[in-house]
């Protein structure tokens, strides 16, 4: 039921990039963008394949190497519901890349392709269902080429219908794909599929109710938003959101800077989240010039942000991933006491190990709400969320995340709120903020919307938001080792169980510094073991991490 000669044929003038060891990480496929022609072909017929499993669902797909440089490409598949692609595929990924990368022939390919679709008991023949795929891309240079590797079988061997959404940030991918199927759901057909202008006028939306809700000027609390989009696909898609005609805000308290997309090499470049976060200083172009601004940063692909702002002797201050949680937190649980709903609807906060020590005690002992751990990787924070609480804010200290609202929160608001009670204004709060939420991944934008709303309604001051808790000194280091798969951990990656002995070393170190904490784990995305540590004393942080440093070499 494939066309035998047609995909042959594809196969030999697509895949390209030959022995290639190609593996489905945290982020998807992700490596040299010269090295991805061969996954870039098999990734689209799985995510074909993916859509018929699914009976013909739209399927996302996201060409991106997030913040990584720009000679770097990448790609991964969105379930319908915009969620990461189902784990018990991930291996297909990798068998079937791997299968067209070391294949001498095109019938060892075949063979592979056809095991899976057996294997998954999946009918090509089914002539009522076609696959529905919605492609995107991020705005390096080299993602135009390889949409075609992905792109080149879906229509002509899959019959598949492919919505092409251009340049996009990640996060927009996610909810254009899950917002279509919602919509081909309620047989909308009037609407059909979802577009870019739908994200901006959803999330806008729930921005101005906010305002309107409090009786707000649309106004930022800040006297200036100063937003870095790292010089990749945030800088046009925000100037899009700016511009809509919905957007009221006055345009002289945002200003973007670091927005030279169609300026390949500058991606990721000295500016963006990762930088900022992991250097703990501004981005190239800003110069510390307002103390009273709040500053922010995406990174390429607009799926993580982070904030900061300079005091007044103009020393900078991260309010990374951690503070976002807590300060979502506050705000949530208490607009949940205020509607007297915090008996019955369960608030959390995810976090993973590099959370800081201090944002953990503070969730605990200040906020008294409930904190889980889990592994690295936005799958495994998400999970927690969406099936451990009813309000469940995850992020990665990185700026990686959302919030994750249960069928039971809806239905409760949307209870209490029909009937007369004293609670109106909680519970309208609450329906808008779980609208101006992305639920479907982290998304720079709508938690930077998110951020600047709550801040205007509790009227804080980027310094009153830092000012919760205190962090704790830590440091995040790269070690390069022979071999980082021997280095397997427990207790949600707090923990190594090999190299045998290895972890009774590094508690022993760990036992001399007050407040100390450091924990070793292989990186997911690259080719080396990352070490973190913290503690009380700032002075004694270098030595403390060189000494576990010095057991892991
Ligand atoms: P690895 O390389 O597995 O540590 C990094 C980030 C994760 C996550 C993934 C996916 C740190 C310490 N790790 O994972 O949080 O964002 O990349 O991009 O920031
Ligand atoms: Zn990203």
């Amino acid at each position: 039921k494939i066309d035998y000669e047609q995909l042959r044929k594809l196969y030999d003038e697509t895949c390209r990039t030959k022995n290639v060891q190609y593996s489905y990480g945290t982020a998807g496929f992700r490596t040299l963008a010269k090295d991805l022609d061969t996954v870039m072909f098999t990734t689209g017929i799985l995510a074909v394949l993916r859509s018929l499993k699914l009976q013909g669902q739209y399927v996302g797909v996201m060409i991106t190497a997030s913040h990584n440089p720009y000679q770097d490409n990448g790609v991964k598949i969105v379930e319908p519901d915009g969620s990461m692609l189902l784990a018990s595929w991930e291996p297909y990924a990798m068998q079937l890349a791997n299968a067209a990368s070391f294949a001498t022939h095109f019938e060892e390919f075949y063979a592979e392709l056809v095991k899976l679709i057996e294997l998954e008991k999946i009918d090509l023949g089914a002539s009522n269902i076609a696959p529905h795929i919605v492609v995107g891309r991020d705005s390096r240079e080299s993602s135009p080429c390889l949409l075609r590797c992905l792109t080149s079988t879906m229509a002509s061997v899959f019959h598949a219908r492919v919505l092409d959404l251009g340049c996009v940030t990640t996060p927009q991918l996610h909810y254009i794909t899950d917002l279509s199927n919602r919509r081909e759901r309620e047989a909308d057909s009037a609407l059909a599929a979802a577009t870019e202008q739908d994200y901006y006028s959803f999330f806008i939306g729930a921005f101005n109710e906010l305002f309107t809700t409090y009786d707000m000027e649309k106004r930022l609390s800040v006297p200036k938003l100063f937003i870095d989009t790292a010089n990749g696909i945030g800088g046009p898609q925000l100037k899009k959101l700016l511009a809509s005609k919905d957007w009221v805000v006055p345009s002289d308290q945002i200003e973007i800077i670091n927005d030279k997309s169609d300026v390949p090499k500058l991606l990721n470049s000295e500016c963006g989240a990762d930088y900022v976060k992991t250097n703990q200083r501004l981005p190239k172009g800003l110069s510390p010039s307002s103390f009273e601004s709040l500053y922010c940063s995406f990174d390429g692909d607009a799926d993580r942000v982070v904030f900061y702002y300079v005091d007044s002797e103009l020393k900078f201050h991260l309010l990374d991933g951690d503070k976002i949680s807590t300060l979502f937190a506050k705000f949530l649980s208490k607009q949940l006491e205020m509607a007297n709903l915090e008996r019955s609807l369960k608030i959390g906060v995810v976090q993973t190990a590099y959370a800081n020590g201090s944002s953990t005690a503070y969730i605990k002992d200040t906020l008294h709400c409930p904190v889980s751990c889990t592994k690295t990787g936005v799958k495994h924070l998400h999970h927690e969320a969406a099936t451990q609480y009813d309000i469940g804010i995850y992020f990665e200290a990185n700026g990686h995340g959302t919030i994750i609202f249960s069928e039971k929160f809806h239905q409760t608001i949307e209870s209490e709120l029909s009937k007369p009670n004293d609670h109106t204004l909680a519970l309208k709060t609450l329906s808008c903020f779980a609208k101006l939420i992305n639920q479907t991944v982290g998304d720079a934008m709508s938690d930077m919307l998110a951020v600047l709303a709550t801040l205007a309604i509790l009227k804080m001051a980027p310094m009153n938001w830092d000012e919760e808790y205190k962090d704790l000194p830590n440091k995040l280091v790269k070690c390069i080792v022979p071999d980082r798969s021997i280095f397997q951990t427990t207790d949600q990656e707090r923990k190594l169980q090999n190299p045998v002995g290895l972890q009774s070393k590094i508690d022993s170190v760990i036992a001399k510094y007050p407040m100390g904490r450091s924990f070793v784990r292989a990186s997911g995305t690259e080719d080396a073991v990352r070490v973190y540590a913290e503690c009380q004393d700032m002075s004694k942080l270098d030595q403390f991490c060189n000494e576990i440093v010095g057991y892991v070499k």
